[in-house]
């Protein structure tokens, strides 16, 4: 007899449904970089692969990468093993990762970038790959860079937590700006929407460096292109819940919810949970928040803080995470314990 895979709207799913607003017996969880250097089994691969990069585009290797944290924890969500920076790639800037120094983006030509989704066919057929060996019960999550966090990127070419000159940049020459975030945009919607058709139960929006703009820019550059892509794909993907991660977004929060509207808001560690159920309407399901440092430490202090959580999130849609990703020194151990405390977790 064939199986049919089922299709979204005929399965139910914990995690999707959290985000949906609907009734769930417990809160689901994942965690930020759940797949990666603390895993033996992820060093491993990543060895054996060479490059990073070839890792992310090894369709075989990269569904392995993604599977392996949910083989080992059983979280309710499996996140695509790839990279934000691989949009940059397809749009045709030049994308290294240096061993032990991060990312690094060649010159900007914006004038003579176009989106070639060619390039991240293999991205898809790692979702398709995914799809097939995820238990039916298990969401699986894509993701893109939101526009702002991959313009700060692109226009400095690495990382490094503040992004003045492409603050400085960007206003200098503000009407400039918008239209090379209109361009990141137009791709995104494209990449996550391919996502989605492949088999993506979910999209999550990473805006890391969110918190590095103050109002009016906030609203323009962080809010105003993620509504673009939230609406685009409600049209083309009505039934697919859409997460936002605007990070250190502070008292903005609560406005970034109400404008993009996305279904589910992830709060960074730095924010008191308290105060983002206060203000976000509850009809906007919360995911985080604990400290990534509470699960390198293990033991009763990550415990606490998870209870804390959960206690905090009782009465609201509510996903559990991380408030950023897994420290690569945490031991695996301690990922075991705190997802075994949250599968059997009862409000
Ligand atoms: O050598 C290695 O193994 C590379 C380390 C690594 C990994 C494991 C990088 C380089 N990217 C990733 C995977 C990754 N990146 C995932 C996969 C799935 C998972 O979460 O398990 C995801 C969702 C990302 C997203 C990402 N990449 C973000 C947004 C989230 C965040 O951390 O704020 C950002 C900012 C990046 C850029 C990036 N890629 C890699 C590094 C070291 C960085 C940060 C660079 C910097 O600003 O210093």
């Amino acid at each position: 007899m064939l199986s049919v895979p089922q299709s979204q709207s005929t399965r139910s799913l914990i995690f999707t449904d959290a985000l949906m607003g609907k009734a769930v017996p417990r809160a689901p969880f994942w965690f930020m970089r759940q797949a990666g250097r603390y895993l033996p089994e992820y060093r491993r691969l990543r060895q054996e692969a060479g490059s990073f990069l070839k890792l992310c585009f090894t369709p075989e290797l990269a569904a392995e990468v993604t599977l392996q944290p949910v083989r080992r924890f059983n979280m309710d969500a499996a996140i695509l093993f790839s990279d934000i920076l691989v949009i940059p790639y397809a749009l045709g800037q030049q994308l290294d990762f240096v061993e032990g120094e991060g990312p690094q983006l060649g010159p900007l030509n914006a004038a003579t970038f176009a989106y070639d989704e060619k390039k991240l066919s293999p991205v898809f057929e790692t979702i398709r790959r995914v799809r097939q060996q995820l238990s039916p019960e298990t969401a699986l999550i894509g993701f893109a860079g939101a526009p702002w966090t991959l313009a700060c990127y692109m226009v400095q070419g690495k990382g490094d937590g503040a992004f003045e000159s492409v603050k400085s940049i960007a206003m200098q020459d503000a009407d400039k700006f918008d239209a090379f975030l209109d361009l990141i945009t137009g791709a995104t919607i494209l990449y996550l929407s391919a996502q989605i058709d492949a088999g993506a139960d979910t999209v999550q929006i990473f805006d890391s460096w969110a918190g590095v703009l103050p109002e009016p820019y906030f609203s323009r550059w962080i809010i105003l292109p993620t509504q673009k892509i939230v609406q685009a794909l409600r049209q083309l993907h009505p039934e697919t819940p859409i997460i936002g991660f605007p990070r250190e977004a502070g008292a903005l929060y609560p406005k970034y919810a109400a404008e993009t509207g996305v279904n589910g808001l992830g709060i960074g560690w730095e924010t008191p949970l308290e105060r983002a159920a206060h203000d976000v309407p509850k009809n906007v399901c919360l995911q985080g928040n604990l400290d990534p440092l509470l699960l390198l430490k293990g033991g009763v202090a990550m415990i606490d803080g998870a209870k804390r959580i959960l206690e905090t999130a009782r009465g609201r849609p509510f996903i559990f995470n991380l408030g950023h990703g897994v420290i690569k020194e945490t031991p695996p151990v301690h990922v075991a314990e705190l997802s075994d405390f949250l599968r059997n977790f009862r409000w």
